[in-house]
């Protein structure tokens, strides 16, 4: 539950109706390449840049990462 609004810690039909207010209506195998696309970028991103101050996020971007695929997975109603 978050402190200072309603929306549900992580709920991934808050991300999906963003993107779909982008023109990118997108089904649960689309949004999770989408998902491995953008963490594996931002990863990297974190591993190559000079400045030392976003490696902090080395060590919680595949929990989070984790997090959100385990609930993408379920848009579908199923396993897979
Ligand atoms: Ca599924």
């Amino acid at each position: 539950m978050g402190r200072t609004n309603k929306m549900a810690a992580y709920d991934v039909k808050v991300l999906g109706e963003k993107l779909k207010a982008r023109g990118l209506d997108v089904a649960e195998d689309a949004l999770k390449g989408l998902v491995e696309d953008v963490f594996g970028w931002v990863e990297e991103s974190v591993k190559e840049s000079a400045t030392p101050y976003d490696d902090i996020a080395l060590g919680i971007l595949p929990v989070i990462k984790a997090e959100t695929l385990k609930r993408i997975d379920g848009i579908d109603g199923q396993v897979g």
